[in-house]
């Protein structure tokens, strides 16, 4: 089973950065999906909890360069 997650990212600036994080998202072990809008620096991601967990996704983001936190 997923769930949904919501990540506000920042230090997004243009549409390369975008996908840049999509396809990191997309690459970690046990998300199913990921979409980043540039317009609202959020993040919304379906993944398995029993594999990945939201601090590992927002660790990943930060690796990056970007900043990320999660949105209650
Ligand atoms: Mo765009 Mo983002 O030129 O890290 S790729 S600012």
């Amino acid at each position: 089973s997923t769930l949904l997650g919501y990540f506000t990212i920042r230090g997004m600036t243009c549409a390369a950065c975008v996908n840049s994080v999509e396809g990191i998202l997309r690459d970690l072990p046990g998300v199913q999906r990921a979409v980043v809008a540039l317009a609202t620096s959020l993040g919304e991601v379906e993944y398995d909890p029993y594999v990945i967990s939201k601090d590992s996704i927002i660790t990943a983001i930060e690796e990056a360069g970007f900043e990320a936190s999660l949105m209650q």
